[in-house]
């Protein structure tokens, strides 16, 4: 005691010197430390050997409203003595800086300042102290920044940071360098692994009353075994593995997972399958939310050299496109010409020839691309195909070798079309256009003088399905609509399906 006297006397005589008679008796005065609230929180600060050496700091309270009073008591370590600690407390409106007054205690200094202009969200204080060397050091306070430390591997604090809950360091060694403060609140545990180490370099680790440091494993909830783990998933500080539970560092970070009782569905995978017509599968997003329900209400693709969006349109369970290939719009008429489009020979490409006013051969294709953009017919004769032989593969599904459909997209089997045909409310053209395909009446591209016949009056699709020699379409007039087969050289208009 009588050598903490003595350190008293050299401060005092030294404020004596620099601040005069009046100012010497208010600051020199040790003051008796106040009593605290049950709010009050205490850090205990593990830093560099840099003096003044922080080794406690008291907050009351920790959380204040304007108008409050706050209470701050420091305790310092340094041989030469304390010259002054101030508190450099920020809010709205800037920073006050108050300086804190010794107190009965050696080394430990009060202060108190009134809280105004804050509202809730973090503030920091900003504790300084120089000692009679004239050597200054800083502690920062903050309560609500984000720490993100990796999964697995070193980390080196890289702002100040406060734990909350359970966190630290999996598979790796901490470092705190840059001055950084290492905030371990009431009732968090940072942990770190046996055999690795902590290593204060520049900076401090604050721990609160209730908080505390601990060489042990950490560990995350995968219940499913994906290595993602749900969004906020609880960490553990243990030896041994909690139920469900792997490593930290082998959790992958920054992603998380949409559901953890589910392995085949993480970031990137689908999380909810498509459930018919326009439906899209959903993905599991990175933040581990599923989107909600996602339509397909437009399809945008490269049509004969050109980007075309279409609608679609639901109808069955299916998901169609609202026109024919190469329509410019959604039929207003069953014989609205406006929305005929082209008319393709079976099996063929998006190459130019459905155009009913390409140019026309004679010339059989051996090949499944033609290479030319021709109408291939039978120059006054009846043609059944344009290739020679026929392939009976040519517009099968989505990977048909022809599918002139966007990817994803294909023709309708017989199966689609006859069952769309029987939903008509009239087996005509009339029914046809009721329906929300909206089909027209666009009429048929003949396969001996590659005329045009019955537009306006008959309107006819391609499926993709063959039947011996021919293929299957559905054919409507005024009177009558079936689906039946027919040689594959006319031109017919196409409606494209999602698969
Ligand atoms: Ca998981
Ligand atoms: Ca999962």
């Amino acid at each position: 005691m009588a050598k903490s006297k003595n350190k008293r006397l050299i401060i005092i005589s030294i404020v004596v010197v620099l601040a005069g008679v009046g100012f010497w008796y208010f600051f020199s005065q040790p003051v008796s430390i106040p009593s605290l609230s049950a709010e009050t929180q205490t850090y205990n600060i593990s830093s560099s050997e840099k003096y003044p050496k922080f080794l406690e700091v008291i907050i009351d309270p920790l959380d204040v409203k304007v108008g409050d009073s706050q209470k701050m008591i420091v305790k310092l370590e340094d041989s030469s003595g304390i010259d002054w600690v101030k508190a450099k407390i920020e809010h709205d409106a800037g920073f006050d800086e108050v300086s804190l007054r010794l107190t009965e205690e050696e080394n430990t200094y009060f202060g108190i300042w009134k809280v105004h202009s804050t509202h809730s969200k973090t503030y920091q204080t900003i504790f300084t102290a120089r000692n009679n060397k004239g050597e200054q050091n800083s502690i920062t306070l903050a309560w609500s920044d984000a720490c993100s430390p990796p999964n697995g591997g070193n980390w080196t604090l890289d702002g100040n940071c406060t734990i909350s809950g359970v966190n630290g360091v999996d598979n790796g060694n901490f470092t705190v360098d840059g001055g950084y403060t290492l905030t371990i609140q009431n009732g968090a545990t940072f942990a770190w692994n046996s055999g690795k180490s902590i290593t204060i370099t520049n900076g401090s680790i604050v721990i609160n009353a209730g908080g505390q440091s601990k060489q042990t494993n950490l560990w995350m909830t995968d219940a499913d075994g994906d290595t993602y783990a749900l969004s906020g998933a609880s960490q553990y500080a243990q030896d041994s593995t909690p139920a469900n539970c792997v490593r930290r560092n082998t959790i992958i970070q920054g992603k998380y997972d949409c559901d953890d009782n589910n392995a085949s569905i993480y970031p990137g995978a689908v999380c909810r399958a498509t459930t018919g017509g326009c439906d899209v599968a959903e993905i599991c997003q990175d933040s581990g939310s599923c989107p909600a329900d996602v339509r397909l209400t437009t399809v945008t693709f490269t049509y004969k050299g050109a980007s075309v969006t279409y609608g679609t349109v639901e109808h069955n369970g299916e998901c169609w496109m609202d026109r024919n290939l190469g329509a410019s719009q959604v039929a207003t008429a069953y014989n609205d010409s406006a929305a005929y489009g082209d008319l393709f020979q079976w099996g063929r490409l998006d190459d130019g020839h459905q155009t009913c006013t390409s140019n026309t051969t004679t010339t059989l294709s051996s090949t499944d691309n033609p290479g030319h953009s021709n109408f291939i017919y039978g120059g006054g004769s009846l043609l059944s195909d344009w290739r020679s032989p026929q392939n009976n593969n040519l517009w099968q599904g989505v990977s048909g070798t022809n599918n002139p459909c966007p990817s994803g997209w294909r023709l309708p089997t017989y199966a689609e079309w006859d069952a769309e045909r029987a939903s008509w409310s009239q087996q005509n053209y009339n029914g046809a256009f009721a329906s929300p395909l909206k089909l027209t009446a666009a009429g048929i591209r003949e396969s001996q003088y590659a005329w045009l016949a019955t537009v306006g009056s008959w309107g006819y699709y391609w499926s993709s399905t063959v039947v011996g020699a021919d293929a299957y379409y559905v054919i409507f007039s005024s009177t009558e609509a079936l689906t039946t087969g027919h040689i594959r050289a006319y031109g017919i208009s196409v409606r494209c399906v999602r698969d």
